[in-house]
């Protein structure tokens, strides 16, 4: 890495920092159980996964400590899906039940535990749900690490902006 390459995410970093809003806040997403095709190698063999948001695995969620976490899932699957957040401390057969068809859901949390969480759909049978594409992670992130995640995605966004060029 060079010098230009870390004033450059250091840089961005301060800017992120500096442009947080009040520390703790509501956290707000909505995610869509979904069926879907996905890819699955370069060769283009497809896969019918189920989804969280139509990607395997599903969307990171990045939350600070502090923050109010409220998660909508819809369901557009033909069968019953929820999602198990273990970075949540509430009772998953509760909070975090399962929904039908059609139905829609708050799953809402206080970010309490930082680190990195992986979500699943906790709907039985729970690793066939995993097994098929129905995971995910939540960063619950502290606010040192809330600048280190700033630098990260900053990268990623550049190794995607390199990767569409070729
Ligand atoms: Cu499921």
């Amino acid at each position: 890495m060079s010098i230009k390459n870390i004033v450059a995410g250091a840089a961005i970093a301060a800017i992120g920092l500096g442009a947080m809003p009040a520390y703790a806040k509501t956290v707000k997403v909505t995610l869509h159980a979904v069926e879907k095709n996905v890819q699955i190698d370069n060769k283009g063999t497809e896969y019918p996964a189920w989804t969280f948001g139509g990607t395997v695995p599903g969307p990171v969620l990045r939350v600070r400590q502090g923050d109010e976490v409220r998660i909508r899932l819809v369901n557009q699957a033909p069968m019953g899906h929820s999602i198990d957040f273990h970075a949540s401390e509430v009772a998953w057969n509760d909070e975090m039940r399962s929904i039908k068809p059609g139905e829609s859901l708050v799953y809402q949390f206080k970010a309490q535990r930082s680190g990195a969480w992986m979500y699943h759909c906790g709907t039985a049978p729970v690793l066939h749900h995993i097994g098929n594409g129905m995971y995910g992670l939540i960063l619950l992130l502290i606010l040192i690490t809330t600048a280190l995640n700033l630098a990260l995605h900053w990268w990623d966004r550049k190794l995607a902006t390199r990767r569409r060029r070729e």
